[in-house]
């Protein structure tokens, strides 16, 4: 390989002496070499690890030509900008992503072949930047993808966690959480900018004073630190755009307390570091201890006060002070209610800072923002304690006391029809500030009736999700302002997912559709449909699935150390584990499938259907049944995969630390994918979407984005179970009758017997679904439970016919145009931002 690769440097580097004035115009080879030589020291025979390190920092070059260009171009057009404001940005791995996006693919994947390296092993070294828990932050990651492939003027804004989502190991099949250390060996995709940084203070006291005759309020905060940026590149695919990813990194305000360390105080001399480093230490704390919840406002507010700050000092240095034209220049989605505080920042900045007059200031605020709305699990939409809030932000808690008082009046005259009971009542229902109604001690500031109030536009993620929006969560809401609610259904970027980690697919598509045009136009899939049941075209799709399940198989047995069946049926669910997600439930169905098997003849056998399931995702860390969800599957699993009876029929395998790389392996191997919440719970899903895309079949309930993939793939190509979201109030109602089916019962003797060990640790699990008389099942299993078992009936006589099956894998991506991150994006910025495409010539 040394012999290979100083042989393709000395080649290369004969053409380098003729083109050498401009780091885009070095061979590949040599570049990466040089990376290697001057940035890290190596000479030769490098890890794969060390070809990952010395390509990428040879594309981040081409990657910040591209960034500066379009930026050049932007500062030139001045065009409105939107700004993203996540506390997530999921992004995965960067040097696929790149390379593809800037053309540079077969360049850099021949240089290293010269030199004796495979791309997609170098690849491989590159650690996942995890700045998120699931769905809302990947969703955010695409979101930027899309938003710079179709050259619109944006960024997104958040936090450089110094430590991402955790890593999960197992441990005699329990969860256990370790540090997510990505950044050790140094990240060449983000930009460090010493000349950005702004204060951020906390706590204090708020006086009003007399400045030239007029009074103003002044907050003086008892701690400050500093936001430092980080800018992260975001290539757009088939465009000369390259947008940004600003992250802010919290330092302390003073290097080091040198007088403390004089003293020979030295732990007080570190303090202050520890403390402003701890704001950007870790994705979301724990958050069941108040310094936790603490830390995680002060996180939430730290990038937001950054970011407006950042915004506004760059539309200070064009426009001065003629806020009046912000609404023009700038507008923010707030990604749900995590960066909601912007409403009262932005306030503050233009009233207490600019010194603007309230009403001024708040017809530009409500201008410029914007909320979507991810979940309607009532834990997850947040509310703060007021003491908290006046602890941290005091200044903070002022304005929102200021907006509320404001909007209640205004409810009052807008009600003022009603009887002054059910007035009081419906103003009491909506007010941002509100008493906590398990403790009537504490008052709490409700955030998302914040965003609502500060906010022009509101909307769901899925249209069935948006409805439950309008129709329960903010329905007080949605009746005083109905315009401002809207549905913008997510979707996925078909780079990443599916023309980048699928090659082998999207080189077949390509093929048949005779163009590559389908990556930035995803409706053009629908012309598979025409081949859908061709026998020639289902024998090549059929052949790149087969090669990506030889993948999968190959990686469980690198973690598990088992050779499955690649004839198998894949069965795949990956998600983070949530009781309503109802990982449960499929354990369910896979123990019965056990039963089943177990008792049948030697010829039954020979007919049955085989299957390799495999479930992946985290539990947070302080929820107790989701890690035990998990070990359910891992004891499951270690009955079945060894049961000499069964093993070649069925496996099922928990893929530990799940993570962006890996759904990018799991996907395209996946033939059928589960997506079963309980119907109403899960607001769109969007690993629905990728699977669809590369013709995964679905067995799923009538929830979130699954409608509208099967609107789009044909109904009666998806396997659909389950009760409706409209049933799910009256069916909780009537738990206490509700009379099992007796396999449920009989799987729950088995579960609470012992038959998979550790009985004493599963027996919470089986009351949590169990005991209907006092209210549990809330996820409603056992009332889906035998249309679940005979939905996976269907799905096995389905794979029975392969010509049948492989007819909906090809529909499958047919009809999933509609899921493309671009169409949701596109819908962004028509009907909400208003902000319009600007390219920077080639
Ligand atoms: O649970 C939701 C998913 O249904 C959705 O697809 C995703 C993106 O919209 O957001 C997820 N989500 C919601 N993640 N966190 C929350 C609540 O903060």
């Amino acid at each position: 390989r040394r012999a290979l690769h100083v042989a393709a440097v000395a080649e290369a580097e004969k053409t380098a002496a003729t083109t050498r004035g401009g780091a885009a115009s070095v061979p590949a080879p040599v570049d990466i070499a040089n990376k290697l030589r001057y940035l890290f020291g190596r000479n030769g025979d490098y890890t794969n690890a060390d070809a990952y390190h010395g390509t990428a920092w040879s594309v981040r070059e081409k990657l910040i030509d591209s960034f500066n260009k379009t930026h050049e171009h932007w500062r030139k057009e001045d065009p409105k900008f939107i700004y993203y404001l996540s506390a997530e940005f999921l992004m995965g791995r960067s040097l696929t992503n790149t390379v593809y996006n800037l053309g540079l693919q077969g360049e850099y994947a021949d240089a290293l072949n010269q030199m004796g390296y495979e791309m997609e092993k170098v690849a491989d070294a590159e650690r996942d930047a995890a700045l998120g828990n699931g769905g809302l932050g990947r969703l955010a990651a695409c979101f930027l993808d899309s938003m710079a492939t179709l050259d619109l003027p944006g960024w997104g804004y958040g936090i450089r966690y110094k430590y991402g989502m955790f890593k999960q190991a197992l441990k005699n099949g329990y969860q256990i959480e370790q540090p997510d250390i990505w950044l050790t060996s140094g990240n060449p995709w983000e930009v460090r900018r010493d000349d950005v940084k702004f204060e951020v203070g906390f706590g204090g006291r708020v006086e009003r004073r007399k400045v030239n005759g007029k009074e103003v309020t002044v907050w003086t905060p008892s701690e400050k630190v500093i936001a430092q940026a980080y800018d992260n590149p975001i290539p757009g695919f088939d465009t000369p755009t390259t947008s940004n990813l600003r992250l802010w990194d919290a330092m302390p305000l003073t290097e080091f307390d040198l007088g403390a360390f004089n003293a020979g105080d030295y732990d007080r001399a570190m303090l202050d570091r520890e403390r402003a480093e701890a704001i950007s230490a870790v994705l979301y704390p724990n958050d069941s201890t108040p310094e936790g919840k603490e830390l995680r406002l002060k996180q939430q507010y730290f990038f937001v006060c950054a970011s407006l700050q950042d915004v506004l000092s760059r539309f200070k240095a064009v426009h001065g002070t003629a806020f009046e034209s912000l609404p023009d220049k700038a507008c923010f989605q707030l990604n749900d209610t995590h960066p909601t505080i912007a409403v009262a920042e932005l306030m503050r900045l233009l009233v207490d800072v600019e010194g603007l007059d309230w009403d001024q200031a708040w017809t530009i605020t409500t201008k410029c923002l914007n909320y979507t709305n991810h979940t309607v699990m009532p834990e997850a939409l947040e509310k703060w304690p007021v003491k908290v809030m006046a602890k941290m932000l005091p200044r903070h808690m002022e304005i929102i006391e200021v907006i509320n008082e404001g909007w209640t009046r205004w409810l009052a005259g807008h009600l003022g029809d009603l009887k002054s009971e059910e007035r009081a009542k419906r103003i009491a229902a909506m007010s941002i500030i509100h008493e906590n109604p398990w403790n009537k001690e504490e008052m709490l500031v409700n955030m998302a009736y914040l965003a609502v109030v500060g906010s022009s536009a509101v909307n769901g993620v899925a249209a069935i999700h948006s409805n439950i929006v309008k129709d329960e969560i903010l329905n007080d809401f949605y009746q005083i302002f109905p315009s401002k609610f809207q549905n913008k259904t997510n979707g996925v970027t078909p780079r990443r997912w599916l023309a980048w980690c699928n090659p082998e697919l999207a080189a077949l598509i390509t093929d048949t559709l005779g163009t590559s045009e389908w990556i930035n136009d995803t409706e053009k899939l629908a012309g598979l449909r025409a081949y859908a049941s061709d026998k020639s075209f289902q024998a090549k799709w059929s052949a790149v699935k087969k090669a990506k399940k030889a993948k999968l198989a190959a990686l469980i047995k690198k973690i598990h150390g088992d050779d499955v069946n690649q004839e198998a049926l894949f069965d795949i669910q990956i998600k983070r584990i949530h009781e309503y997600k109802r990982q449960y439930l499929n354990v369910l169905s896979i123990i019965w499938r056990y039963k089943q098997l177990k008792k049948m003849s030697p010829e039954e056998r020979r007919k049955a259907v085989p299957r390799v399931c495999v479930i992946g995702g985290k539990a947070a860390s302080a929820y107790d049944m989701a890690k035990r969800i998990i070990r359910l599957v891992t004891a499951v699993g270690d009955v079945i995969n060894r049961d000499p009876d069964t093993k070649d029929l069925l496996r099922l395998y928990f893929l530990p630390d799940y993570n962006v790389s890996l759904a990018e392996t799991i996907i395209p191997a996946a033939e059928l994918s589960q997506h079963i919440s309980t119907a109403g719970t899960e607001a769109s899903g969007t690993s629905n979407m990728k699977f669809q895309m590369n013709g995964c079949l679905i067995i799923g309930t009538w929830d979130g984005a699954n409608i509208e993939i099967a609107e789009e793939t044909g109904v009666d190509n998806v396997f659909v179970f389950g009760v409706r979201a409209e049933e799910i109030n009256q069916l909780r109602k009537e738990r206490k009758n509700f009379k099992t089916d007796p396999r449920w019962d009989e799987l729950m003797r088995d579960i609470e017997g012992g038959m998979f060990g550790d009985k004493d640790y599963f027996k919470p699990l089986v009351d949590s679904v169990n005991n209907m008389k006092v209210g549990n099942d809330w996820f409603l299993l056992a009332n889906d439970f035998a249309a679940y078992l005979e939905a996976q009936e269907e799905v096995d006589a389905c794979y029975k016919d392969q010509a049948e099956w492989l007819r909906r894998s090809i529909m499958y991506t047919a009809g999933s145009g509609k899921f493309s991150s671009d169409r949701t994006i596109r819908e962004y910025a028509e009907d909400i931002w208003h902000v319009k495409p600007s390219r920077p010539s080639a």
